[in-house]
């Protein structure tokens, strides 16, 4: 967000401008089939395409807004990621001790950010944020490791570990194998990510996820959903162009999340935004109670605004007794323009 609004006219002739994003963020909400300023040579073809993809069996299009209004069915989906969680291959280990087994291969592949930008990624497991790893503090987690990538990558998990396995002077090379193994400790929200150097580059090429430690005491049943607040320099100036929570601008906004009326939610939210210091989460009509680093179940604060440095996360809980669309975005208006805004659609309860 380094660029002031007079820089905007430096910025026009690279493709993909910060306030196309934004004319196609505000196209998307309104639902027009239009072609956008956004949609330009191969991203043109390639959103023709998804059109085509997405035509059903009637000849009409599955998607009204397929053209430019939303991405191509058959990737990443960020609905579904929302309640995807990895628990591993869970045996019991001689002592007693479970142990939760997990593969990782780091994968160079384009992305799609935002309806027919595409962004050249390099991932855990083909998807940005790579998986949910979750398990109970106390578990053994064994991670097997392979660099399927270009580049020399490692896993660096946050937690409590052996130097050795803390993902930083052990660069495993492309077509390497290794393998992380620790108690996960102590229980909380964490996150991992690549530490190849030069960091910034790898963290915000998508080489990261989250590692969520459950206390072993579990948590009160909620609505459980994982959001990470990321951004994409898609133009490479070192800025970001689209803003996000996974990873795809606009998402939630396209496609509200369903809550119910007098439920709990619970979001795992995790900051891992490159370039930006800082970053936050503004919920409508509610406050949450704000648990920093998920490591304490007394929550820490009660609001409805949370700032978040690069790596830091925290848990948030929250019921709507009112019904009604409310919006969650990034209070950095700036962040909320280019995508970082999503939807709450909270119905009555299904036994109401
Ligand atoms: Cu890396």
């Amino acid at each position: 967000m380094r660029k002031k609004d007079g820089d905007d006219g430096a910025e026009r002739g690279r493709g993909l401008t910060r306030r196309d994003l934004l004319r196609a963020g505000v196209a998307g909400a309104a639902g027009l089939t239009a072609a956008s300023p956004l949609v330009a040579g191969r991203d043109r073809a390639a959103a023709s395409l998804a059109a085509r993809q997405s035509r059903g069996p009637s000849g009409h299009d599955a998607h009204d807004m397929a053209v430019v209004g939303d991405i191509r069915p058959g990737g990443f989906d960020p609905v579904a990621y929302l309640k995807e969680f990895d628990v591993g291959r869970v045996s019991t280990l001689p002592t007693g001790q479970t142990l939760r087994e997990y593969e990782i291969v780091a994968v160079d592949r384009e992305i799609e950010v935002a309806p027919g930008v595409f962004f050249p990624a390099w991932t855990y497991n083909g998807s940005v944020p790579g998986p949910t790893i979750r398990c109970t503090e106390g578990d053994r987690v064994r991670v097997r490791f392979v660099n399927g990538g270009s580049h020399p990558h490692t896993i660096h998990f946050h937690g409590i570990h052996a130097a050795d396995m803390d993902g930083v002077f052990e660069m495993v090379e492309p077509g390497q194998t290794f393998i992380y193994e620790f108690d996960a400790e102590p229980f909380g929200l964490h996150l991992y990510h690549c530490h190849a150097i030069p960091l910034k580059r790898h963290i915000h090429k998508g080489l990261y996820g989250v590692f969520l430690v459950d206390p072993p005491q579990a948590r009160a049943a909620a609505n459980e959903m994982v959001m990470v607040m990321n951004g994409f320099d898609t133009n490479f100036d070192g800025d970001n162009e689209v803003y996000a929570v996974n990873t795809v601008g606009f998402h939630y906004q396209r496609h509200p999340i369903v809550l119910r009326q007098g439920e709990l939610n619970r979001v795992y939210l995790v900051n891992t935004t490159e370039f930006d210091l800082i970053n936050s989460f503004h919920l409508h009509g509610n406050f949450f109670r704000s648990f920093r680093t998920g490591t304490n179940l007394e929550h820490h604060e009660f609001t409805d605004n949370l700032m978040l440095c690069q790596g830091e996360r925290a848990v948030l809980e929250f019921t709507f007794n009112h019904t009604g669309r409310f919006m969650f975005h990034a209070h950095q208006s700036e962040f909320a323009e280019l995508g970082w805004m999503g939807i709450f659609d909270v119905r009555e309860a299904l036994n109401a």
